[in-house]
């Protein structure tokens, strides 16, 4: 048996749990105009442990206009582009001198295990603003010869400029990377913005507040506030000052957000939800493939948007594949956040908790095999799930068509190869799909037919800044990270000039 007791913070991190619930608004700690505060708890064991500001409409449009105040007055966008850098790769290295306090912030915060918030979390947050750093100084249009005018007596050029005033919104199972995936390329592309975490999770953006404070972004550039989706968000995304929204998080808010936002024409990228399918052919290694497709669906506990959720092995190496992913059951015993020993934590929250449950006996009503898991460890308050593989699943089932957004997987058999690309398209999400499989060529094949923002072969949820990322159908909309992630805080005008 496991003990799941929660280890004892550090001292960093009783430090940070302490601090006075504010609001970082035009480079300052400001109360907010309300007295009201969200409660922090640590999924681990459910006790609360700290506490934020609900922010009010009053506060976002304090946020709101100070963004827009230093958009407009060009204390950012019109810096030497050098010096904008500089302050990013600044940035990064803060992240870096913090990795310790932030790894064990996120895991106490979202129940991940510390070990792989610092492999995964922390260092993706900090390579994040290093990349956009680099495109600070390289941002620039093109000088065009006209195409139906006499090109000797006009001149012809683009400018790149920045969208303006951003609000941001991320979600809860990756808070610090998703801030950083936000906030880097619109601080690269000299924008200004105002981010809020999700409600469940503010802990690092907050940290990460004071570490953007301490780097040298002027005040007003970057705003961070915390508080509700319906209440906060919903002012950010309708508010007049703003010129672009960024949104992560569920398709259901995401369709809303971009009504919202559309309304008046605003920019928008929307990073939504996925039920990734996951395609191992027949002549695959099971060795390495079964626990890397574990992996795909068990990572953070199957909170990520990309997560290998549905699997499609060949019936050939069907029976290999799923015992050998049942044969990570103990490696993927969920454990407290601070234990070193875990690799998969709590989930986030009760209601997660009670979700990613109830979707296990509807699959189990529907006629659902468990082949592994499909309960929760008995633990003291904490949001424990085991590690679940369903089996004899139909594609009608809600387990196999919606994003449980939890550890649970369901694994299906195929026999032709056409008819399993139509199964994994059989979706109305788009966002990510994985391959395995030692044929180079079937993998090309399958990578091309796949409706997928992101296809991996014998690999899954490898993120890389350098690589756009995106949602096909009601994945998303737009990209971030990558050339076209900075593109997305860009406004291209043309000056046409008769000489
Ligand atoms: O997401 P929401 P929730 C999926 C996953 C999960 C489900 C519910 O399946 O089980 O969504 O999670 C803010 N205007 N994903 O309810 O509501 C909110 O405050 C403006 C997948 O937590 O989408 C938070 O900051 N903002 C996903 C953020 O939106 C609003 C990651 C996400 O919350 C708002 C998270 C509104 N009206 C959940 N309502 C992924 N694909 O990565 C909420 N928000």
């Amino acid at each position: 048996t496991i003990d799941r007791t929660q280890r004892e913070y550090s001292d960093a991190v009783k430090k940070a749990l302490a601090r006075k619930p504010q609001l970082y608004i035009n480079g300052e700690w400001v109360d907010s105009s309300g007295g009201t505060t969200i409660d922090v708890e640590d999924p681990s064991n459910g006790k609360v442990i700290s506490s934020f500001v609900e922010a009010t409409d009053k506060d976002v449009d304090r946020a709101v206009a100070a963004a827009r105040v230093a958009f407009d007055d060009g204390r950012w966008r019109n810096l030497p582009p050098v010096v904008r850098e500089k302050t990013l790769h600044k940035i990064a290295d803060l992240i870096e001198a913090h990795a310790d306090e932030l790894a064990e912030l996120e895991a106490i915060d979202v129940g991940k295990p510390k070990g792989m918030a610092s492999v995964v979390d922390v260092p993706g947050a900090a390579n994040h603003f290093r990349y956009m750093a680099g495109w600070a100084g390289k941002i620039n249009g093109d000088t065009l010869p006209p195409y139906s005018m006499p090109g000797n007596m006009m001149f012809a050029y683009t400018l790149k400029e920045p969208v303006g005033v951003c609000a941001q919104i991320v979600p809860w199972n990756f808070p610090l990377l998703m801030a950083c995936l936000k906030i880097a390329p619109a601080l690269a592309a000299g924008c200004t913005t105002v981010l809020k975490p999700a409600e469940q999770t503010s802990l690092t953006a907050l940290r990460l507040a004071d570490l953007i404070h301490e780097a040298g972004v002027p005040a007003g550039v970057v705003n961070i506030i915390t508080g509700y989706g319906h209440t906060a968000g919903d002012r950010m995304v309708k508010h007049p000052d703003v010129d672009k929204v960024a949104f992560t998080g569920s398709t259901e808010i995401g369709k809303l957000i971009n009504r919202n936002a559309t309304e008046h024409l605003k920019k928008v990228t929307l990073e939504l939800g996925g039920k990734s399918p996951v395609v191992v052919m027949p002549d695959v290694d099971v060795a390495e493939t079964a626990p890397g497709v574990a992996g795909a669906i068990f990572f953070n506990s199957g909170q990520v948007c990309v997560a290998g959720s549905r699997l499609y092995a060949h019936k050939s190496v069907f029976d290999k594949v799923v015992e050998g992913m049942a044969a990570t059951a103990d490696f993927w015993a969920p454990r407290p956040s601070l234990d070193p020993a875990a690799h998969m934590g709590p989930v986030v929250s009760k209601e997660q908790h009670d979700r990613v449950l109830g979707y296990i006996e509807a699959g189990k009503r529907d006629g659902a095999s468990v082949l592994m898991g499909g309960d929760a460890p008995s633990a003291d308050g904490g949001y424990y799930i085991n590690p679940t593989i369903l089996t004899d699943v139909n594609p009608q089932m809600s387990v196999v068509r919606e994003e449980i957004f939890g550890p649970v997987v369901v694994a299906q058999r195929f026999e032709d190869l056409n008819d399993v690309v139509k199964e994994a398209n059989d979706t109305p999400y788009g966002l990510a799909a994985g391959v395995w499989t030692k044929d180079a060529s079937a993998a090309v094949r399958i990578a091309s037919q796949l409706k997928a923002g992101t296809v991996w072969v014998n690999c899954h949820a490898m993120i890389d800044p350098a690589l756009p990322f995106g949602g096909y159908k009601e994945s998303g909309l737009g990209h971030e990270q990558g050339r076209l992630g900075l593109e997305a805080y860009l406004e291209t005008k043309s000056v046409l000039m008769k000489l």
